[in-house]
């Protein structure tokens, strides 16, 4: 049988040392910033983790394979090339042509999940785009599904926050939220919808984590962390609505969505976009780190 999944040895002995190992996604760097910032912030991401005493896993498809814990060339190769986006319905798919990928935040789920990380850090989470389309990202599905920390600025704000919020409800997935009563806004630090609960410390979060796991919940935890500075509430508005009249007006919608709206919101906000989504990860990082290092103790 075909060997599909490669967990990478140094990830494996740390994990079986009982340190500290936090996962991050792919396809930010594939489809989500554009070059030459994808693959700066990758690594970047990478070092934010080490920095703050925690291992870091990047997962992606590489050659036909789903790897947790991409090496330096894998990062450059999925950074340079222009590979597929692989969730949770196109995976085998990928696989089975041997094609490298980005991983989305419900595959990334997946590989971390087999491998047995508990943490896992992302920009913002993929959901429910205009309701009418029934487009909702496999995401939501994944974070039911997963029993993992996600360490992510809230829901990207080119989507319907409200429904995304509501369908997690429905899914039994807690949205906790990092020293705010308030989901955060991806772009913007908060949003008017409350969270199921508050943590101040990344000891508390690995509590509500511990409580969950004890009541065999069997469910992920989404931790809200808000960006510390994010774009003009307006401003964001005004590009985002174009954004999605654009795409609307030229046919554009399923996968290729996403891809699209952030790269235009990159234009129309001359690179504003891309500063706050970088440091919105970047943060988001360093508190996973710290979450992980807490379950560790
Ligand atoms: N966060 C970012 N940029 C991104 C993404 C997340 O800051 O590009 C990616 C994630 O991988 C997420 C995906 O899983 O966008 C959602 O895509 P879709 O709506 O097609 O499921
Ligand atoms: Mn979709």
């Amino acid at each position: 049988m075909r060997v599909s999944v490669r967990i990478r040895p140094s990830i494996q002995d740390a994990l079986q040392r009982g340190d500290a190992v936090v996962a991050l996604e792919s396809t930010v760097i594939s489809h989500g910033l554009p070059r030459p910032h994808n693959l700066a912030l990758a690594r970047r991401l990478e070092h934010t983790v080490r920095d703050a005493g925690a291992v870091p896993a990047t997962v992606g498809v590489i050659r036909g394979e789903l790897v947790v814990g991409l090496d330096d060339d894998d990062l450059d190769y999925l950074a340079n090339h222009d590979v597929a986006k692989a969730s949770l319905w196109n995976l085998a798919a990928l696989v089975a042509r041997g094609e490298s990928a980005g991983t989305t935040v419900a595959t990334t789920l997946h590989g971390a999940s087999l491998a047995g990380i508990r943490v896992f850090a992302t920009g913002g989470i993929g959901g429910v785009h205009d309701p009418t389309s029934f487009d909702e990202s496999a995401d939501l599905s994944a974070l039911a599904r997963y029993g993992l920390i996600v360490v992510c600025a809230g829901a990207k704000s080119i989507l319907n926050v409200a429904a995304t919020r509501e369908r997690l409800e429905t899914l039994g997935v807690p949205i906790i939220g990092y020293r705010s009563d308030r989901l955060a806004g991806f772009y913007v630090p908060t949003t008017a919808y409350p969270v199921a609960a508050r943590c101040d410390s990344p000891e508390e979060v690995a509590g509500a984590f511990e409580a969950q796991q004890a009541l065999s919940l069997g469910t992920g935890l989404v931790l809200s962390n808000p960006v510390s500075e994010g774009l003009e509430p307006s401003e964001l508005a005004a590009w985002t609505s174009q954004a999605k009249a654009e795409a609307t007006a030229q046919g554009r919608h399923g996968h290729a969505l996403t891809p699209y709206l952030l790269a235009r919101l990159a234009e129309l906000s001359e690179g504003r976009s891309v500063e706050t989504n970088t440091r919105l990860l970047v943060e988001n990082a360093k508190l996973a780190s710290e979450v992980a290092r807490a379950l560790c103790r």
